[in-house]
């Protein structure tokens, strides 16, 4: 550290030419990222909330209020009329949290001391943290040939120590939304918490209903869904951190509430304790200024340049490996190996693709920042490198 203090103009020099590092979302070689740049109206929003800390509610009684509204308005979203939750840094904490709630709800009601969950191998890896965490055994549900939870299996792996059922709608890898209609019967038969990671689909899902798409259902509608993970910093436009944990029952995080006693609010249910409030009044912000409609509009577009993307991969002599549900495309060259493809396409324009593990694939997602042109750009390319 240096001794005396540094001009501000040589501190602002030296970040912003280790900025250039970075990649920027604008310049659209992004392909293979569930985030995308902040809406210009939520940064406008977060800076105004910055040193607002709700991990001391009593101190920040209105950015407090702000995410009850926020939780609300996205539980009404998912077709809960009173929601319980919390905005969090992610779809990670937001998962840990449902873990939680069910791990602690079983160990209470149940007497389940060594917890199991299942879940299929297409969760994101945020469960593996933790079931490590909490002690708990992952049991993996077999997926069937289109990727998606096999129920059947699910019947097969449920056993006494089973906490929790996970399924996906939105898959990270495919963008795929599992069968969450049969598993939440099978769950609320049995009597077992079922957690639904929509971090991906839950913020377009039920905007693409109601612009006409057909989708099966996935949300609290469904009797046995108990929590639903949703992050506003993915299709949201909420600037990160933002992710979103809704509970159908305020018990869920009474079960895992710890004694805050110096605190303004004496008890405490989220993994984070200083935490902050500008993302939450961000993600007011946005949900408000885009309404439905907004937010239709922007998943209907997406959706468009999904198929468009799909239809031109075809036409070269790609393989698009599944139909898309959601702006996700995994596709491979019929000879090349996706690792050798995705280093063909850095080098020749710097595209930043990932590759999916199951199956192994070049996978896309096609976030707001990913235009058509960048597409055609794109394509030209993988044209070339046919
Ligand atoms: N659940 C699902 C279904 C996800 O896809 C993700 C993240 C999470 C939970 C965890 O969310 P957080 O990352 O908010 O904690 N999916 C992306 C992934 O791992 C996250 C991501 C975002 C990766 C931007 C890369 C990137 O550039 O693929």
């Amino acid at each position: 550290m240096n001794d005396l203090p540094i001009d501000k103009d040589e501190i602002l020099n030296e970040l912003d030419l280790i900025q250039q590092n970075d990649l920027k979302y604008s310049d659209g070689r992004i392909l293979g990222s569930m985030c995308t740049e902040a809406h210009p109206f939520g940064k406008e929003i977060y800076i105004k909330f910055l040193d607002s800390n709700l991990g001391d509610p009593g101190l920040f009684k209105g950015t407090k209020s702000i995410e009850d509204k926020t939780v609300q308005i996205i539980g009404k979203l998912l077709n809960l009329d009173k929601a319980y939750g919390n905005i969090v840094t992610g779809g990670t904490e937001a998962n840990i949290m449902a873990i939680r709630a069910a791990r602690n709800h079983a160990r209470k009601y149940k007497n389940i001391k060594n917890g199991e969950i299942i879940l299929p191998r297409s969760a994101h890896f945020s469960f593996k943290k933790a079931a490590d965490m909490m002690n708990l055994k992952i049991i993996e549900a077999d997926l069937d040939e289109n990727y998606k939870i096999d129920v059947e299996s699910i019947m097969d792996k449920i056993t006494d120590n089973t906490v929790a059922i996970v399924a996906i709608a939105g898959t990270t890898e495919l963008g795929l939304i599992d069968p969450i209609e049969e598993i939440s019967k099978i769950a609320h038969e049995n009597n077992i918490y079922f957690h639904v990671d929509a971090a991906f689909g839950g913020f377009s899902i039920p905007f693409l209903k109601e612009a006409g798409h057909d989708y099966p259902e996935f949300d609290f509608k469904l009797p046995g869904v108990c929590s639903i993970t949703v992050d506003p910093h993915k299709m949201g436009l909420a600037p990160i951190p933002a992710g979103g944990i809704i509970f159908r029952k305020k018990e869920y995080l009474k079960v895992m509430a710890v004694d805050s006693p110096y605190l303004t609010v004496k008890t405490q249910s989220t993994i984070v304790g200083t935490r902050l409030g500008a993302s939450t009044a961000a993600t007011y912000g946005l949900l408000k200024y885009f309404g439905r409609k907004g937010y239709s509009k922007l998943a209907g577009r997406l959706m468009d340049n999904t198929y468009f993307l799909k239809e031109s991969l075809e036409k070269i002599g790609y393989n698009v490996i599944v139909e898309p549900e959601l702006n996700i495309i995994a596709f491979n060259h019929p000879t090349k190996s996706p690792e050798k493809l995705s280093e063909e396409l850095e080098k020749i324009n710097g595209w930043k693709v990932s590759v999916a593990n199951c199956p192994k694939a070049i996978r896309i997602v096609l976030m707001n920042h990913v235009t058509k042109t960048h597409l055609k750009e794109f394509l030209d390319d993988l044209k070339k490198l046919y």
